[in-house]
């Protein structure tokens, strides 16, 4: 299987700042939505918070040394716009710079390629309390702070991911209310999906106004929706899932319009979001790469119980994962040879992909066969999918590290190495020794 990617194919694992970092309080750091989140009672499984996390704002080197080890050549992680910004505009914080300068360097010195993603999630708790994503002043304060970073980074850094997941952090932060801000508004989820896609059409203008060398894109978690049955009514709740998840962004992005089914449904409902001329231009402007989250399958059913939508999932066949989520690996080269079908050629990158299992720390490994296969699986899907002529150039497993899996808390594990959180030993699980020996026939 290993000879069917190329060469100077990327191989590397996934993380997120909030999820892994820690040092909440250190350096000038300001305050997230998600240490206001984390900290309200109730919000996420026994209380946990990032306070800690992996304690990786300390413990870098040792990570580094670990992917060093397993022999990847590339790594995605997230800025903290809060180490920057402190209040997300305005004052520079240079010691939050100097801490992703040294986390660039250490990777280069390891021959590590990094992956930046400019916003996952973690909004400065000062934008949030101009009204956050629903205020489109958002959108230019997100440029000014990626400028920055360009200017700091951009010499050295040639992946850059403006925005991870815009659909989970607009329903689950804005609509489900499961994740920060924990807002429950139709309308103003519809606003923050679109100011986040103005946004990161500012932020690919300002890359391309400073002549960086590097490339940019933007990742989107794609699901593969399927009807439960081959009626029109379960056709049509699939058919307005797929609309909320994966078109609302990809169209857009890539055909510069709003689905039309959607965009009607929305309009019933009086929660279409507020635009300005040139939006949908600067949104679709042309991008080097697309990244992709695949994580499940899921099977809908028209359901009247469920406002708006009027689709659910239903419960998922076996084989799952600790998420409850479908190991449906087919899923995986299904969504890279549709976007390919129906959006866009451009190189694209898994940027997430991996499972929670219940791992178990036994005699200083985690015996995790589930994963095993699970990631043996995936990479089969993905290379047919490379044969089917989709221009993969790389695959990011998430995650490197057992982390904060947001409202799950350090419950889920979805590291290939297990953390110990009450010492924070680092443990190779059996797939981190399984990738090592994978990639070393690679090279
Ligand atoms: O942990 C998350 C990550 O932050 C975004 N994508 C999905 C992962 C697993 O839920």
């Amino acid at each position: 299987m290993k000879s069917l990617f190329p060469p100077d194919f990327l191989w590397g694992t996934a993380t997120a700042s909030y999820q892994i970092e820690g040092a909440v309080h250190e350096d000038g750091r300001g305050l997230s939505i998600w240490d206001t989140f984390s900290h309200t009672p109730g919000k996420i499984a026994n209380g946990d918070t990032g306070d800690v996390a992996c304690d990786h704002y300390h413990r870098f080197e040792t990570d580094i040394h670990i992917m060093k080890e397993i022999g990847l050549n590339a790594y995605r992680a997230s800025i903290t716009w809060s180490r920057i910004l402190p209040d997300g505009k305005g004052q520079l914080n240079r010691k939050g710079i100097d801490f992703y300068n040294r986390l660039t360097d250490t990777l280069l010195d390891a021959g590590i390629q990094p992956m930046y993603t400019l916003f996952h999630w973690d909004l400065p708790e000062g934008l949030q309390k101009l009204g956050g994503w629903a205020n489109r002043d958002l959108t230019e304060y997100f440029r000014d702070y990626c400028a920055i970073i360009f200017q700091h980074l951009g010499d050295r850094v040639h992946y850059w991911i403006t925005l991870n997941e815009p659909s989970v952090h607009t329903y689950l932060g804005h609509l489900y209310g499961t994740h920060a801000p924990g807002l429950t508004d139709w309308k103003t989820a519809t606003q923050t999906a679109h100011h986040l896609l103005v946004a990161h059409g500012l932020a690919v203008q300002a890359f391309r106004e400073g002549g960086f060398p590097g490339s940019i894109g933007i990742t989107l978690n794609i699901n593969h929706f399927e009807a439960a049955g081959d009626t029109a009514e379960h056709r049509q709740a699939a058919q307005r899932m797929d609309g909320l998840w994966n078109r609302w962004y990809l169209d857009p992005l890539f055909k510069q319009s709003y689905p039309a089914d959607i965009w009607e449904l929305y309009e019933n409902h009086r929660f279409t979001p507020s635009m300005k001329a040139g939006d949908l231009a600067l949104i679709s402007q042309p991008l080097d790469f697309l990244g992709i989250n695949y994580y499940y399958r899921e099977i809908i059913h028209a359901d009247p119980t469920i406002p708006v939508l009027q689709a659910s999932a239903s419960s998922p066949p076996p084989p799952i994962t600790a998420m409850g989520w479908e190991i449906f690996p087919d899923g995986l080269y299904h969504v890279l040879t549709r976007i390919k079908r129906e959006y866009t050629s451009i190189p694209i990158y898994i940027t997430e992909n991996g499972a929670a299992f219940p791992d178990v720390l036994q005699n200083g490994t985690v015996q995790d066969t589930p994963r095993i296969d699970y990631l043996k699986k995936h990479f089969q899907a993905a290379a047919e999918a490379l044969a089917a002529g989709v221009d993969l150039r790389g695959y990011f497993i998430w995650s490197l590290l057992d982390n904060f899996e947001w409202a799950c808390g350090y419950e889920k594990r979805f590291g290939i190495i297990y953390i110990d959180y009450a010492t924070q030993q680092r443990y190779w699980k059996q797939s981190a020794y399984w990738l090592k020996d994978f990639l070393a026939v690679l090279r």
